[in-house]
């Protein structure tokens, strides 16, 4: 194991060209003054097994009478300690790993050349509209769970110093020819690079494992600045991550990087304040730390729960990982520099150009309205005016994801910072890509132990992609991975093609196998782990925001807006609809697609169309009309129903029409007789 002992210099220079421009100033982390891994290496909490706390009943097979005490054993802060013959595997300052072998012009650092970055950016990544809906449907949420994952796995700070930077041709469409890209190359091992057997290797600043190390820190002092001595996470007024100097501070220093980002950092301080405070009340005896700890580990199993079971089918298809078959000690975890620089950047892609925050009924909340461009590292206040966190995850759930494909957003490619700096985001990644030695597409999947293409059309059938592609690199042994990976068709039921789908599920199916201290293996007992793996990101919302109603499943779009008497009216009729009802009389109108009608209390008129609808009774003393409930297709869902269940419904049939009745809710069926409904219709969601 090479671990790099020597602490980085912290400065906020060192990581500089993270930033598209002038952004230095807000990339810090004060909390961490002496670098990532800080001189506390790692006798940090881990160990500690919370022993002091009785926990309930432990299920396992040396079940005992009485409480016992936690089983869990608590994770280290910079990751190490999880391997236990390599202590170091995976920890903050530890190196990266390869699929393939590196691929520099000196067969040791030397990075090779080949096409100006910014040439095949334009080429390719310029080809076509940046600006299109993904057609798989969706929401935003895939690329701001995509980067706050992202921040929890990697953080690859550069030197600050050896500059590669991307100097703008003439003949550029947008920037001014000699303009600068800025790039500094990446910190390396300094242990690697000696010789050709032993390439450089770039080191990964972060806790590798999926442990929230980006709402904790990734060492034990960036912890112990971000909590309180009672257990919970430090917060700034309205319940807001703390704030220093104007900015959000959070355990990765990247917090600030957009809005969506910042909405998750958010949401999962309150959610482990939300723990603490349940906790507490189970446990009135445990101290700070038995609190804070558990709640960190319930929270940081949360993250990994949603990763895997919402977030992951999406991206790379529903069965496309192993399910899990326990811990083996033998899978080599390791990040690996493909996954790194190349398929996780996938949602360059994805991410929209445009951001606001929404109010609960859709409406979007005044000036909150901006250009992506316009909110990188905004200013706390900034983020809060606009609709704060609570505002933005609604807008999160209720806008698409771009698709994901060979372009980018005009903000994050053609993005003139102040001259002669500008930004491209995709020259960078090419860039950084050579600084790397990575190999290309073809390269890539002979080590993946895939065909390699022998001609270009085998990569997309997208004709402006395949000109860029073909213009950009002249020989499809050429074609880079990144830039290549993004161009590929999809495998049915992905999101993504063939070889950024290999890299993603080996790694995820890695990092989790590979992870001692994994949440299943973790030693919760069974009623906690049930209810980790029964926690979705929407039930984490609804408990931590103002909002009230929301889909199942945040990670599929659905537009927001009210019924007729709100007079929000739908951005997209045609997308899946969330309808609010207002209380009083209203009338809620659903689309084409399967969709939710939120009732409120009064007189609801309500229409669902097409598609598999849920009408949702949440607020009780509600009087309402459906007008085409479909037995079978549609449900009638009943929340916080309390003790009620099918058992409590009483139906009846009137001149032709069906009456339901569940508490103080009455519906009435228009066209439909009683016989219709079984139990299936309903849905008792407490
Ligand atoms: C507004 C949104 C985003 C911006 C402005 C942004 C910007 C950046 C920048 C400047 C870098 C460093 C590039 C380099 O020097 O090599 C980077 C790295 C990276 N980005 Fe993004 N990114 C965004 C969204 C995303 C998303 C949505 C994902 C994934 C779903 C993602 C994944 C990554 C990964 C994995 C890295 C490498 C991180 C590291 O090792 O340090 N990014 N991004
Ligand atoms: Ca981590
Ligand atoms: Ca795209
Ligand atoms: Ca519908």
């Amino acid at each position: 194991m090479r671990q790099l002992k020597r602490a980085f210099g912290g400065k906020d220079g060192d990581h500089e060209d993270f930033h598209f421009g002038n952004f230095s100033q807000h990339f810090f982390s004060p909390h961490q003054p002496h670098g990532p891994n800080g001189s506390h290496p790692s006798h940090d909490g881990h160990g500690s097994h919370g022993g002091h706390g009785a926990h309930g009943p432990h299920d396992g097979p040396s079940c005992q009478p009485g409480p016992q005490p936690v089983k869990i054993e608590y994770r280290s802060f910079d990751g190490s300690q999880n391997n236990r013959s390599d202590s170091t595997l995976n920890a903050a300052g530890t190196e990266f790993a390869r699929i393939g072998t590196a691929h520099f012009a000196d067969g040791i650092s030397v990075p090779l050349g080949g096409n100006n970055p910014r040439t095949i950016s334009n080429l390719v990544v310029g080809a076509g509209d940046a600006d299109v809906a993904n057609p798989e449907g969706v929401s935003a949420f895939m690329y701001a769970w995509g980067q706050f994952i992202d921040h929890d796995m990697t953080l690859t700070r550069t030197d600050g110093v050896n500059d590669i930077s991307v100097v703008v041709p003439a003949g550029d469409p947008v920037f001014p020819a000699g303009s600068i890209i800025r790039i500094t190359r990446a910190v390396i091992d300094p242990t690697t690079g000696p010789g050709t057997s032993n390439p450089a290797m770039a080191v990964n600043s972060n806790s590798a494992w999926l442990d929230a190390s980006m709402v904790y820190g990734s060492s034990a002092a960036t912890a112990a600045s971000l909590r309180t001595a009672d257990g919970h996470m430090k917060t700034s007024a309205g319940d807001n991550l703390p704030i220093v100097n104007g900015m959000v501070v959070a355990g990765d220093g990247r917090a600030a990087e957009n809005p969506a980002l910042t909405a998750l950092q958010t949401l999962f301080v309150r959610e482990h304040n939300y723990q603490v405070d349940k906790l507490h009340h189970e446990h009135p005896n445990w101290s700070g730390d038995q609190l804070y700890n558990y709640a960190r580990a319930i929270v940081s199993a949360e993250i990994a729960n949603i990763t895997y079971s919402e977030f992951l089918p999406n991206l790379v298809g529903k069965d496309a990982l192993t399910p899990y078959d326990g811990y083996d000690p033998n899978v080599d975890p390791h990040l690996t520099l493909e996954f790194v620089a190349a398929a996780f950047r996938f949602g360059h892609s994805i991410v929209s150009g445009e951001t606001e925050g929404l109010a609960e009924n859709g409406e979007v909340i005044a000036g909150s309205e901006e250009d992506l461009k316009d909110v990188f590292f905004q200013p706390a206040a900034n983020f809060i005016d606009n609709g704060g966190a609570d505002g933005q995850l609604r807008h999160l759930a209720a806008d698409p994801s771009q698709a994901l494909d060979a372009r980018i957003v005009e903000d994050l490619r053609n993005f003139l910072v102040d001259a002669p700096v500008s930004m491209d985001l995709a020259a960078i990644n090419i860039q950084r890509a050579r600084d790397l030695g990575l190999g290309t597409l073809n390269q890539t999947r002979e080590a993946l132990g895939l065909d390699p293409y022998t001609d270009f059309s085998q990569i997309t059938s997208d004709p402006q992609t395949l000109a860029g592609l073909k213009a950009a690199y002249g020989n499809v042994n050429n074609v880079g991975l990144w830039t290549g990976g993004l161009s590929e068709n999809h495998v049915p039921g992905a999101l993504v093609g063939e070889t950024f789908q290999a890299i993603l599920t080996m790694q995820f199916e890695a990092l989790r196998d590979g992870d001692r201290l994994w949440f299943e293996n973790q030693g919760f007992d069974a009623k906690t782990l049930s209810e980790i793996k029964g926690t979705t990101l929407a039930d984490i919302i609804l408990r931590n925001t103002d909002t009230k109603h929301i889909q199942d499943d945040v990670f599929v779009t659905y537009v927001r807006h009210t019924g007729l008497a709100g007079g929000v009216e739908s951005e997209d009729p045609d997308a899946r609809q969330i309808v609010i009802g207002s209380d009083g009389t209203d009338t809620l109108i659903g689309g084409p697609q399967g969709d939710y009608l939120f009732a409120g209390t009064g007189k609801q008129t309500m229409t669902g169309h097409a598609g598999a609808d849920r009408f949702v009774f949440d607020s009780g003393a509600t009087k309402a009309k459906i007008t085409d409930f479909d037995p079978d297709v549609d449900l009638l869902v009943f929340k916080h129903a309390r003790r009620l269940d099918f058992r409590d419904v009483k139906i009846s049939g009137n001149h032709g029409n069906t009456i339901v009745q569940v508490g103080d809710d009455w519906i009435e069926l228009t066209g439909v007789r009683p016989y219709e409904l079984s139990k299936h219709d309903f849905l008792f969601d407490v």
